[in-house]
């Protein structure tokens, strides 16, 4: 593969991945760790090697909680060190707030207002970490903001509770002057039962009831959707339609299965087809990230390939839509789609309606052209 091919990624393709992705240890409900720790610092140069622009990370990630002050900042200096001097970076930054147990009640949405206070405090800590790396999105991801026992809790006490928590945070961001802005990533369940604001359009409409709604946006993820049993391209076209796609994580997913994290446009090629086209088609220039883990079968070197295909494969779906335009039976049975549909008559009268009740759309026949396009077939 020479170095100029279409399928090699360079950072102005802007790919980045979670520090937990790459670093991601295998470990499910079943089995324990099957790799080791990888630090950030072996984690930039790597991924900088293969063409990445750079990292988002979990507070947590990179400083652990038990940190003191001097240690952590020790620790952020040496990787803002090694930042540099491989030219990666930081857009986004989001906090952990789902691993430790004084989060099992939820975090924003914990019925304790102890707890709720201490989930806006972490999080505020990591706003700074997210500003003092250069990060311009701060990704909230309510993994223990659910329930599994409504009886236990109002929902509608939780929401309001979610919603004192994100207004605090953005109040917190305006007031520090950073001009960083929120994106929250909606998630059916998992690991809760149930979590609140499951969809892209729920959290939506929850946005417009915030105090900062111009401050905050989505963080789609594609698994997240399909979870749903959503069609993640109609989720992220929503969220470019209110100009509210601000980040997105990037992964793949079976339909009806616990949360899997495939990597992404491994498993529903057209689904990534259509993510990759809408990406490209939109103003959309926000990083291409990838939040999805490599197989547990995985090894070291299997991690690396996990990262390397990852952004070969985004560059094929995106030469994929290239094709798909330079196509001329492709672009000849759009044509004849977009006509058909300007000939037809108006509806006001009996001729008018038998002729759109007989009329064909001829989608079969641009389907299945598409279908031999990322067959390789074309
Ligand atoms: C998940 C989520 C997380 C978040 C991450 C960033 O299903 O576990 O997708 O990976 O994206 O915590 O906030
Ligand atoms: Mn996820
Ligand atoms: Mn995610």
């Amino acid at each position: 593969m020479s170095i100029h091919s279409p399928l090699t990624p360079s950072p102005a393709d802007g790919f980045t991945f979670g520090l937990w992705t790459v670093g991601n240890r295998g470990r499910d409900p079943f089995g324990d760790a099957v790799r080791g720790v990888l630090s950030p610092l072996t984690v930039v140069p790597e991924l900088h090697k293969l063409g990445a622009y750079g990292v988002s990370l979990h507070d947590n990630d990179l400083v652990p909680m038990s940190a003191s002050l001097a240690e952590r900042d020790r620790i952020v200096r040496e990787f803002q060190a090694v930042l540099k001097d491989y030219h990666m970076h930081v857009p986004m930054v989001t906090v952990n707030l789902f691993y430790d147990p004084v989060f099992k009640d939820g975090a924003l949405t914990a019925r304790a207002s102890q707890v709720r206070q201490f989930a806006v405090d972490k999080a505020k800590k990591a706003i700074d970490l997210g500003e003092e790396l250069g990060a311009e999105i701060f990704v909230l991801w309510g993994g223990r903001e659910g329930a599994e026992v409504d009886a236990a809790k109002d929902p509608r006490d939780a929401l309001g509770w979610y919603r004192d928590g994100i207004n605090a945070l953005v109040e917190y961001i305006v007031s520090q002057g950073y001009s960083m802005c929120v994106a929250l990533e909606p998630k059916p369940n998992e690991p809760r039962g149930d979590l609140y604001l499951p969809t892209v359009g729920s959290m939506l409409a929850f946005i417009h009831t915030l105090d900062h709604p111009e401050k905050v946006g989505v963080n789609p993820e594609i698994a997240h959707a399909k979870m749903a049993g959503l069609n993640p391209v109609h989720e992220v076209a929503q969220a470019i339609d209110q100009n509210k796609l601000f980040h997105i994580d990037l992964n793949d997913q079976r339909i009806a299965r616990f949360d899997q994290d495939l990597r992404f446009g491994s498993d529903d090629i057209k689904g990534a087809f259509y993510l990759v086209k809408l990406l490209e088609d939109s103003d959309y220039n926000g990083p291409r990230h990838f939040d999805a883990h490599p197989y547990r079968s995985e090894d070291a070197k299997g991690v690396w390939d996990f990262a390397r295909a990852s952004m070969r494969s985004y560059l094929a779906y995106r030469e994929k839509v290239q094709q798909f335009y330079q196509d001329s039976e492709i672009q000849s049975a759009l044509e004849r789609i977009r006509s058909l549909n300007q000939e037809g008559p108006d509806l006001g009268n009996e001729e008018g309606l038998n002729w759109w009740r007989e009329r064909g759309y001829a989608y079969e026949e641009l389907d299945q052209l598409v279908t031999e396009l990322l067959l390789g077939l074309r």
